[in-house]
């Protein structure tokens, strides 16, 4: 069997796992079979860059790293990554920030991550890279002549061609996606909106089967939305509900319910909107005060940029409007933290909430709706309320499901979700754990691998020359 490279921008070293283990490195761990390799950033910056490769090795997997040099982290990572690709890929034109030196740091980086990567490969591997970071990897890696099937898998949305275009070079971009054998999308209007850009800007004719050949190589498009281990996950719950955190949480509750937000501290995440929907929600429905405490679990996140530091101080503002307005001297209906929680105290939190609210403005799949179903109790579980602008909402209409721009909207459905019978949630739960325990984190893998591996190869083939 072919070995599995895997490339992406942070590489989860076993030795730093903690609170933010989770995401990739959970859903590809059925993947990645002993012998695997995966290769990325470090996450250090230092003056040797991408010089020298770290190597270790952890549970028969090697973990192969590269540090940046602190002006590459900034074009490539802070300005061009996270400043202009992912509000770009998000619908956020406003926030987008093109600098020509930004774009030109990201290439490079793309390049050295390449020529780092290149003598670790071996002919037969069968390389999956991740994410908005890396889009030139594959391209980079023909130029350099690595004939291996490669594939490329985005975990954002992705724009329609009137928004990607808005991006300087953006056709550069489409080209760079065209070097992959496959390119994976959480859903459909994502897959959609990729081909129509494709269309327009190089000029290809997608098949039916979501194929379209470019520069005589055939680009296999798929749709394959991410999951999680629902079984894993639902253990972890069941167990650390009776954890010390969790207990604690429960006695702090003094018999009330609890609503809870786990999100990245970002603002795609659509926080600002879900807590003016909270004070209206306490000012619409008075005879939830003292009933219900919405605990807001917010990691911190890239907080080196401005729309960041701006989102922070604003969320700050309204947490503290809503609390002063509506707090009493023994309760406090909105309990904010911005830090990361372990993943295994978020399950016993998720199976403690009577409801969650997960109301990003936009988002390209959002794992947190699937844990928290995951985490229920099957007899008495929980209810989901559920942005229709996250990529989750596609599989997981048996949620409640709302505009996140509608504050009201969302205060009203809290109150939906309160009052709502005991066989409502189960029969809504049951059909939502049914999407959730069948599209898992496992049948990711195994679809994008299985389409991978049925790629044509391209030994024969010239080096593929990167666009300059
Ligand atoms: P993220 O934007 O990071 O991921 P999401 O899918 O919601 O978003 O979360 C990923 C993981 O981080 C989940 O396992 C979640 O539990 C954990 N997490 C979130 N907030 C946390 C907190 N405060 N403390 C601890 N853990 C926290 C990107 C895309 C998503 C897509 C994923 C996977 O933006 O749309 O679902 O990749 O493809």
């Amino acid at each position: 069997m072919a070995r599995l490279v895997v490339v992406s921008n942070r590489v989860p070293l076993p030795s730093e796992r903690g609170a933010k283990a989770g995401g990739l490195a959970v859903a590809l761990a059925d993947a990645l079979r002993p012998g695997s390799l995966w290769f990325g950033w470090s996450g250090r910056r230092s003056n040797r860059g991408t010089a020298t490769t770290h190597v270790q090795r952890s549970d028969s997997i090697t973990y192969a790293t590269v540090d940046l040099t602190e002006a590459d982290y900034n074009a490539f990572y802070v300005n061009f990554s996270n400043g202009a690709l992912w509000p770009l890929l998000h619908f956020r034109m406003g926030l987008l920030e093109f600098h020509a030196e930004d774009y030109a740091g990201y290439r490079s980086v793309n390049r050295q991550f390449a020529a780092s990567l290149k003598p670790l490969l071996q002919p037969d591997d069968l390389i999956w890279v991740h994410d908005y970071h890396l889009i030139p990897m594959a391209m980079e890696l023909r130029a350099l002549g690595v004939g291996n099937r490669i594939g490329f898998f985005l975990h954002t949305p992705f724009v329609p061609p009137q928004v990607f275009q808005a991006l300087p070079r953006s056709g550069e971009l489409l080209a760079a996606l065209a070097a992959y054998d496959v390119v994976g999308f959480h859903t459909a209007a994502y897959r959609t909106a990729f081909l129509d850009c494709a269309s327009d800007c190089l000029g290809v004719t997608p098949r039916p089967n979501g194929s379209f050949a470019f520069r005589s190589r055939t680009v296999q498009t798929i749709v394959d939305p991410i999951g999680i281990d629902a079984d894993g996950f639902a253990a972890q719950a069941a167990t650390a509900v009776r954890s010390p955190e969790a207990r604690a949480l429960r006695e702090s509750l003094a018999g009330k319910l609890l609503a809870i937000g786990v999100d990245r501290l970002d603002y795609s995440k659509g926080l600002s909107n879900r807590f003016v929907a909270i004070g209206r929600f306490f000012g619409n429905y008075p005879e939830h005060r003292r009933q219900i405490s919405f605990l807001q679990v917010a990691a911190r996140s890239r907080e080196d940029q401005h729309a960041y530091q701006r989102l922070r101080r604003e969320l700050d503002r309204i947490v503290g409007e809503t609390n002063g307005r509506y707090s009493e001297f023994d309760w406090t209906p909105l309990r904010y933290m911005t830090r990361a929680v372990k993943r295994e105290t978020l399950a016993g939190f998720f199976r403690l909430a009577r409801v969650a609210v997960v109301t990003p403005l936009r988002d390209g799949m959002n794992l947190v709706a699937k844990e928290y179903i995951a985490a229920q109790d099957p007899d008495d579980p929980g209810v989901l309320i559920l942005s229709k602008f996250a990529g989750a909402a596609d599989e997981m209409s048996a949620a409640l499901i709302v505009n996140p721009y509608d504050s009201d909207e969302i205060a009203e459905t809290m109150h939906r979700a309160l009052t709502m019978s005991l066989e409502e949630r189960r029969e809504r739960w049951q059909t939502l754990h049914a999407v959730v325990a069948t599209n898992t984190a496992e049948r990711f893998c195994h679809v994008f691998l299985s389409h991978l591996a049925r790629a044509e190869r391209h030994v024969d083939r010239p080096p593929l020359r990167a666009i300059s």
